[in-house]
């Protein structure tokens, strides 16, 4: 149905958010008919023109893929607390639930405050609805700066968590329960969540490679990041795999610090390592994911310089379609960090 995305796009626009995409210039036009890589025949031809910025309200996440169509019933919310909040709903003709909340942070207020309150809202909207949360993306503005000497990255963490312990999705134990995600940076100036639901249920992958981020140690911040390195949602006709932003990291320290070819590899050895079977299997899955199975990827790229080797590795190894983006990653390390979404037919 051609404009579902237009659609979607047009409902944004309903809560007044501006539009915040640039486009960074680069002279990284590619020769028509340049193979993709050494392994790969070409995929499509393409014509690049430049890396444009991440933004909160441009990234279309694949929505058609998720059964986001024309029959979106799109809802805005006054939400709980304060007018600067904006609360966007959408439910998708397959019964799940894609909500969007952005805030503003006031002169008084940390980021901190910001992310606890937008995340106790997140967990109100959904409090009614039998489903589980699947994946969520967290764009941060000005990620890597610091407020009153503490990173926003860490003060992000800070309010996720505290709001997580308090209103978060636990199991029948009592044990928090996170979904995939992605925390990144963006142009634009407001804090902004976009989580997806389902009536469905979900099984959680951990990456044997890295330790889970809920335990990551206090030199990555005074209070961890809350996330599962990939969700899967069982729907009774397929099965829908999203890997949260994945980097090198290793443990939970950064891998080959400098260099962005190698950080690309080791990011997509995180990724294989992660959805095969064994992993799969281990983690109460029967099945496994490759990364030839991929539908759709999104590659952030910290430095505009990058975007050609980065590109040229990933090419070696995936051919399903690629946003690039220019982005911040949480870490000062961390040059490459990606993320992906596939599906398997259960018959
Ligand atoms: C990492 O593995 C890299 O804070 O929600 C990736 C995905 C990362 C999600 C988040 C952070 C987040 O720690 C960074």
């Amino acid at each position: 149905m051609p404009g579902s995305s237009c659609r979607y796009r047009r409902c944004a626009g309903v809560v007044s958010l501006p539009l915040g995409a640039r486009i960074a210039r680069m002279n990284t036009q590619m020769p028509v008919g340049e193979p993709g890589g050494e392994n790969l025949e070409p995929r499509r031809r393409e014509s690049v023109l430049g890396l444009v910025e991440n933004s909160a309200i441009d990234s279309s996440v694949d929505l058609e893929l998720h059964g986001a169509t024309s029959h979106l019933h799109c809802e805005h919310l006054p939400t709980p607390s304060s007018g600067h909040d904006k609360v966007l709903i959408h439910e998708t003709s397959e019964g799940d639930t894609w909500l969007q909340i952005a805030r503003h942070q006031t002169g008084d207020e940390s980021l901190d405050d910001v992310v606890f309150a937008s995340y106790r809202d997140l967990f109100s909207c959904i409090k009614d609805k039998v489903g589980s949360l699947v994946r969520i993306w967290n764009y941060i503005p000005r990620i890597l700066s610091k407020d009153k000497s503490v990173i926003r990255y860490h003060r992000f963490n800070i309010g996720r968590k505290k709001a997580w312990e308090m209103f978060g999705p636990k199991n029948a134990d009592g044990q928090l329960l996170f979904p995939a995600a992605t925390g990144i940076g963006t142009v634009e100036s407001f804090f902004f969540i976009r989580a997806l639901f389902s009536p469905h249920s979900v099984i959680r992958l951990q990456n044997p490679r890295q330790i889970s981020p809920d335990k990551y140690s206090r030199k990555y911040g005074p209070l961890p990041p809350v996330f599962s390195r990939a969700s899967i949602l069982l729907k009774p006709e397929r099965h829908q795999l999203f890997v949260s932003g994945t980097a090198s990291i290793v443990g939970e320290d950064a891998t080959y610090i400098g260099n962005p070819v190698l950080q690309t590899e080791e990011s997509l050895t995180n990724i294989r390592q992660l959805i095969d079977g064994d992993n799969c299997r281990r983690c109460g899955y029967e099945g496994e994911f490759t990364l030839d199975d991929m539908k759709s990827m999104h590659v952030y790229v910290k430095r505009a310089e990058h975007f050609d080797c980065v590109r040229k590795t990933i090419q070696n190894h995936v051919r399903c379609p690629i946003t690039y983006k220019r982005a911040d990653i949480c870490r000062e390390d961390l040059l490459v960090e990606m993320e992906c979404i596939s599906g398997r037919h259960t018959s």
